[in-house]
């Protein structure tokens, strides 16, 4: 199936700082809004916390290893803002940037290029208590401040950065249903947070370009395709409306400068439509290089007259991950081949695409052939994408390793590598063997 990828197509794997790095308390980091969160009694299952995760800050060089024994083109990861900033602002720790240098060079030394994510949900703590996180615009502008501070060091060493990761989840589960940190249950406060993390993105891509940066920028976002029910008019509606929420929200400020009418009108008329300045629209669409798409699964929705929302959603059709999420390979080409008709050809990279299972290791083994199984449907569904003209450039796996997943703690496995969080040893699942396979492929 490879053959059927461009050559130069990019095939990698992804983490993101909070959930693998530890050491909090390392050399000046500043506390993150995670921390305190999951400091918060019941907000992460288990009580877990980062603070030691895959100890990845200290073990770097034997994950890099491990990636090089994948094969993989390229890493994705995400640098802490509070290890930069710890107070978020003011004064940067370089000890803190120093870390991602040293990561740099041990990905050059085996040359993995490397796709880093500027804002991957660790705010630094002290802008959420100085500023109230996200809901402030001040917030987006000292992102910008970081973003450039960052740029400024390593952007010359990064072929690809990302600037924000899934703005949908950073201010929807944030701020709107409080399931994420900061814990905060307020809709209109969450499309504040979700318009200032657009604007912290236009404005990071404006700094990218001012610096004459040489590699490419863009934004992640998590994209759902809702399909309705059935073909009643009703419920195409309801589809439409969640495709809006969820979708077109983000992609339109971003590839149209215009937030999608349907949908402000839908939160005017629940008066959860805050006073967004509109004249930001023109940075937050300041053009990117590519998209970058997390695709896990699919919705299935229709018309409810007993739900405030009149919505349903529908139960899965088909066998579902461990995460409850229904697995559906050929979203991830009506997606990709939706995107490319409604939004032209933006050259696009899958920054995340994977699947949680509860593995067990036996004997430094871990036979999850489900998640085989997913990425393997899944490849396919994207190569038919590419044979149908989408410009799709790369394809990283979430996740490298087996990390902290937010509100479930270490509960869910979604690594192709085991990680004994006991002993923090690795083992490569049979899912990272049949990758590495698959990429010694010509
Ligand atoms: O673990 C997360 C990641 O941080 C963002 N995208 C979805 C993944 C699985 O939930």
């Amino acid at each position: 199936m490879k053959e059927r990828f461009p050559k130069d197509f990019v095939w990698g794997v992804a983490t993101a700082s909070y959930q693998i790095e530890g050491a909090v308390f390392a050399d000046g980091r500043g506390e993150s809004i995670w921390d305190r969160f999951c400091r918060m009694p019941g907000r992460v299952a288990g009580g877990d916390r980062g603070d030691i995760a895959c100890d990845h800050y200290h073990r770097y060089q034997e994950d890099v290893a491990l990636m090089a024994e994948l094969g993989v083109d390229s890493y994705r990861f995400s640098i802490a803002w509070p290890r930069v900033f710890p107070a978020g602002k003011g004064k940067p720790n370089p000890k803190g940037l120093d870390f991602y240098k040293r990561l740099l060079d041990e990905l050059d030394k085996v040359g993995i290029k490397p796709m880093a994510t500027l804002y991957h949900w660790d705010l630094p703590q002290a802008l959420q208590e100085e500023y109230g996180g996200w809901v402030s615009r001040d917030v987006a502008l000292y992102f910008q401040d970081y973003a450039a501070y960052v740029l400024e060091e390593i952007g010359e060493r990064l072929p690809w950065v990302v600037t924000i990761n899934e703005p949908w989840v950073a201010a929807m589960l944030g701020y709107g249903y409080g399931t994420h940190a900061p814990g905060i249950r307020d809709f209109k406060a969450a499309l504040t947070a979700g318009h200032h993390l657009l604007y912290g993105h236009g404005l990071a891509v404006q700094a990218f370009r001012e610096l004459g940066i040489a590699g490419q920028i863009g934004i992640t976002l998590n994209l759902t395709p809702y399909y309705p029910y059935s073909d009643e008019e009703k419920d195409v509606c309801i589809a439409r409306r969640m495709d809006g929420m969820t979708n077109r929200w983000y992609l339109d400020p971003v590839l149209k400068g215009e937030y999608p009418a349907d949908v402000a009108e839908w939160f005017e008329e629940r008066q959860i439509l805050p006073d967004l300045p509109m004249e930001d629209l023109a940075i937050i669409a300041e053009p990117i290089d590519f998209l970058g798409i997390n695709y896990y699964t699919r919705g299935i929705v229709g018309h409810s007259d007993e739900d405030p929302c009149c919505v349903k959603e529908y139960p899965p059709e088909f066998p579902v991950t461990d995460m409850g999420w229904e697995i559906y390979p050929q979203g991830l080409y009506d997606l990709l081949t939706r995107l490319t008709k409604d939004y032209g050809p933006i050259p696009m990279y899958i920054t995340e695409n994977g699947a949680a299972f509860p593995d067990q290791a036996e004997e430094g083994r871990v036979h999850d052939t489900a998640r085989v199984e997913y990425l393997e449907a899944h490849f396919h569904q994207a190569a038919e994408a590419v044979a149908s003209g989408v410009p799709l450039r790369g394809y990283y796996v979430w996740s490298f390793l087996d990390n902290f997943e937010w509100a479930f703690g270490y509960s869910k496995r979604f690594g192709i590598v085991f990680v004994d969080y006991q002993s923090q040893a690795r083992a490569i699942k049979d899912s990272g063997l049949w990758y590495r396979d698959f990429l010694r492929k010509k």
